[in-house]
């Protein structure tokens, strides 16, 4: 085992209260492209790059186009779990891991088995009727054409936090008061960019801190542990024990 993952080993066999923070990283392993990468949806080509897409405004003004994008780069149905996403649920399951908080709107955490896992932007799988709340699932937005419909006549909209839009409180401080009480913060798989998500773990007060992505980010600096690496490659190397 390299020496850096033996580190982890070591720090994640001495605490007992480990949170997760991801981001896109964490599923593209699954299939799913990020944001920002190479290979990410930023360097694809699109009239509007994706925070215009997926803003509030674009939502209101291009009701059409926005579900257009949404259903051809957010929607990924079929996308499986990889072992970040497992070793993550085990590790929960061993009482090692209390939360993983993830910007994340795929779902994948809770089909690998994670419990608590506050999601910052939502969910694709939540859906509902802007008039009359009524709830819908995921496949309501994919088989629908151009804007899905409500039988009540109001627009669909996805339960995911577009740009311009707020956090919601709840989330929020159940994912700040989890960051706040671990005695270690893995960060992983985000560029750390999007705020106000990536401000959160300044409310970390633990004394081990650990990034694993592929890019160098923003906190690498004052990481105690810096794994410039893939997080499922890492993280299927750790033994839960
Ligand atoms: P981002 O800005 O796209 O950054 C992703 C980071 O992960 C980059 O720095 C990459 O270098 C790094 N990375 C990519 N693959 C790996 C890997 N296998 N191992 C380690 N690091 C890797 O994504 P953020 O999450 O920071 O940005 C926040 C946005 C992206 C959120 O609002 C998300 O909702 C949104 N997003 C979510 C998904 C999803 O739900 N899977 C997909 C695409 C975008």
């Amino acid at each position: 085992m390299e020496e850096a993952i033996q580190t982890l080993q070591q720090w994640v066999d001495e605490s007992q209260h480990i949170v997760f923070f991801g981001g896109a990283g964490v599923s593209t392993e699954s299939g799913i492209p990020d944001f920002r990468s190479v290979d990410g949806l930023y360097h694809q080509q699109y009239s509007q790059p994706p925070e215009t897409i997926l803003s509030h405004t674009y939502f209101e003004r291009h009701t059409e186009e926005f579900f257009r994008f949404y259903r051809n780069k957010m929607l990924f149905p079929d996308a499986q779990p990889n072992n970040a996403h497992r070793k993550l649920a085990e590790l929960e399951q061993a009482g090692k891991l209390t939360a993983v908080v993830t910007q994340n709107i795929d779902g994948l955490h809770q089909k690998a088995g994670s419990q608590c896992v506050y999601e910052l932007h939502g969910a694709v799988s939540r859906n509902y009727c802007t008039r009359c709340h009524r709830f819908y699932p995921m496949d309501a937005v994919m088989q629908s054409e151009a804007v899905p419909h409500c039988d009540c006549g109001g627009i669909i909209k996805p339960d995911v936090v577009l740009y311009e839009e707020c956090l919601d409180n709840a989330t929020v401080d159940g994912a700040v008061r989890a960051i706040a009480q671990a005695d270690l913060l893995i960060v992983a798989g985000t560029s750390l960019v999007v705020y106000p998500a990536a401000g959160l773990i300044n409310y970390y007060r633990g004394r081990r801190l650990v990034l694993i992505n592929l890019e160098p980010t923003s906190a690498d600096a004052r990481a105690d542990l810096v794994l410039h690496d893939k997080v499922g490659r890492v993280l299927e190397q750790l033994q839960v024990r």
